[in-house]
Formats: C-alpha cells, sequence, structure tokens
C-alpha cells in the first residue's frame, strides 16, 4: 500500500541523512574503497531483494552505486522500499570496512 506523506516523513527520518526524495523515489549513493567492495554489497543486496521479492533500480561504476526505489506496482513509496533502503544502510557499514 502507498504510505501516506505523513508516513513517508516518519520512515524517511529513520534513514542515514545521505538518502533524498524526489518524486515517488528515494535516492541514495553508496561509495566504496574500490570495484570488489561495491559489487560484494550489491550482491548481498541482490540477496535481500530476492527474499522480499522487492528490486533496486541501480547503477554501479566502480566505486559508486547509485540506487533508486519505489514500488512499481504501486506507483509509490511503501513500507518495502523503506525496509530495503534500511537493509542497504546496514550493509554499507559491513562493505565498506
Ligand atoms: N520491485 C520493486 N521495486 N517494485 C515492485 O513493484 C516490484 C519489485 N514488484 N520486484 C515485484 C518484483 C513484481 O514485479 C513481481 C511480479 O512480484
Amino acid at each position: 500500500m502507498k504510505l501516506s506523506e505523513e508516513d513517508i516523513k516518519k520512515q524517511f527520518s529513520n534513514l542515514n541523512s545521505k538518502w533524498s526524495i524526489k518524486e515517488s523515489f528515494i535516492h541514495r549513493e553508496f561509495l566504496f574503497k574500490n570495484f570488489t567492495q561495491a559489487f560484494s554489497f550489491m550482491t548481498s543486496v541482490a540477496f535481500e531483494a530476492e527474499k522480499s521479492n522487492h528490486h533496486p533500480n541501480w547503477e554501479n561504476v566502480y566505486n559508486s552505486v547509485k540506487v533508486s526505489l519505489s514500488t512499481h506496482d504501486q506507483g509509490g513509496l511503501t513500507s518495502k522500499d523503506f525496509d530495503i533502503a534500511k537493509k542497504m544502510d546496514s550493509l554499507f557499514q559491513l562493505f565498506s570496512q
């Protein structure tokens, strides 16, 4: 179910401050030391995405992973976007050491 403006604000406040909101997407760029770290992070996120059947739009260039999240089926942001965003924030801690 699409979240209300109020719920979006609440959920957004639980994310790392590097996330931004634009229209019906939330965005963040994750920067790593090198490609291996970036790709390890992406692999780990991929397993989480499959588990929850919720998949990111993303772009990888060397050590950068730019992520956009939205729920296509609902045409907007849902709790699934915020759940995977939080997982990405914690996986980033692991893979950017
Ligand atoms: N990922 C995202 N980000 N949004 C969706 O609406 C979505 C998805 N839908 N992954 C799923 C797959 C859907 O296409 C399948 C059929 O359940």
